[in-house]
């Protein structure tokens, strides 16, 4: 293609985007913009998928049968999650089993706070309140993102988030309620998993490589910075009325900002994590690639009874 008509296609494509139009699978696109979405929905998938591990852990060990239920109920949402998302990133050009073995060789990321273990009945409901609550804080930006498929795959997918946040926030709510060792239990729970979640929103707005490129395209619509403080604001009263202290000595209300003024986060902790050496990287990377081998059977007997419907069929 020459480049003045390039030019000329990028653009519309950025006059369309500043419009508010939506841009579907069919449209023209530049290469990078669609980089930059599969790599960021194919991950967005993994998260969902390997965000399963820590929860679907304690499902033979939750404490009675609504508890059970409701866990069992979220952890196949996230499942459903992951399958959309694939889907979606399909729309894109992008091959399935490849953004999976990306996954397997540690070339796709996933999202850092699925390397931290879930170690008591607490940290499920740590998981719903703080990791669904954060997941949606950006989730909910992500449902005007420019990309039609995946604006519409977030739209549904927040409606599910809520509840995962709400029943959270309920099971952490009945344990600082409880007994002292339960409430012990909870805000054992809470200070390992605030600064996680926290992290979750990735780097700094000036440490993010990627961010000012995805703004102008309207892939982000807020600032990885400035959904943290949002998340912040949201969750500092909801610990406060449930009688939890937020791990964080300098969290402090500011009536000039009006936002929560909170203290310099753990930036090594944060890429130590996402290279891999977090406390859980290999043990969930591993948890993965065994699932794709033992469900191959199932892969191949369903391929070879499709071949031989498709066969019967054409006869
Ligand atoms: N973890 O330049 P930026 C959930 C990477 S869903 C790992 O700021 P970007 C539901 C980033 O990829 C949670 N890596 O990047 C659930 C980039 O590396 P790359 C997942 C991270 O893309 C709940 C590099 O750092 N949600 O929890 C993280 O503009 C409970 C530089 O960063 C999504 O994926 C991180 N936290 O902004 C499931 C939402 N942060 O790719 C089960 C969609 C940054 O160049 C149980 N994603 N990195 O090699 C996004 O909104 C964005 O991709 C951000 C990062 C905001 C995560």
């Amino acid at each position: 293609m020459k480049v003045v008509e390039t030019i000329d296609l990028e653009q519309k494509f950025q006059d369309k985007i500043d419009r508010e139009i939506k841009i579907e699978p069919n449209d023209w696109m530049p290469e990078a913009y669609r980089k930059t979405l599969i790599r960021q929905m194919s991950q967005h998938a993994h998260s969902e998928i390997v965000g399963m591990l820590p929860e679907a852990n304690w499902i033979t060990r939750a404490p009675n049968l609504r508890r059970k239920a409701v866990l069992l109920a979220k952890v196949q949402d996230e499942a459903g999650h992951g399958l959309y998302l694939y889907s979606a990133t399909e729309t894109l050009g992008a091959d399935r089993e490849d953004t999976i073995d990306d996954l397997h060789s540690g070339k796709a990321k996933y999202s850092s706070i699925f390397n931290y273990p879930a170690l008591s009945w607490a940290d499920i409901g740590a998981i719903g309140w703080l990791v669904d609550g954060a997941a949606i804080m950006n989730q909910v930006a992500l449902c005007r993102c420019s990309y039609g498929p995946y604006a519409r795959a977030m739209v549904k997918i927040c409606k599910e988030e809520s509840f995962h946040q709400r029943q959270g926030y309920e099971l952490l709510t009945t344990l600082a309620n409880g007994s002292p060792e339960q409430k012990e239990l909870a805000q054992d729970a809470l200070n390992r998993f605030w600064w996680p979640a926290i992290m979750m929103f990735g780097p700094n707005d000036d440490e993010s490589p990627n961010s000012a490129q995805s703004m102008k395209w309207k892939i982000k619509r807020l600032s990885n910075d400035d959904l943290r403080q949002n998340f912040i604001d949201a969750t500092v009263p909801q610990a406060e009325l449930i009688g939890l202290k937020v791990p964080d000595e300098n969290l402090k209300w500011n009536e000039e900002t009006g936002h929560y003024d909170f203290s310099p986060i753990n930036w090594d902790e944060f890429w130590q994590v996402i290279g891999g050496n977090g406390p859980c990287n290999k043990q969930r990377v591993d948890a993965r690639r065994k699932a794709k081998e033992d469900g191959m059977w199932v892969r191949d007997a369903a391929m070879a009874f499709a071949e031989k419907r498709m066969k019967k069929q054409s006869a």
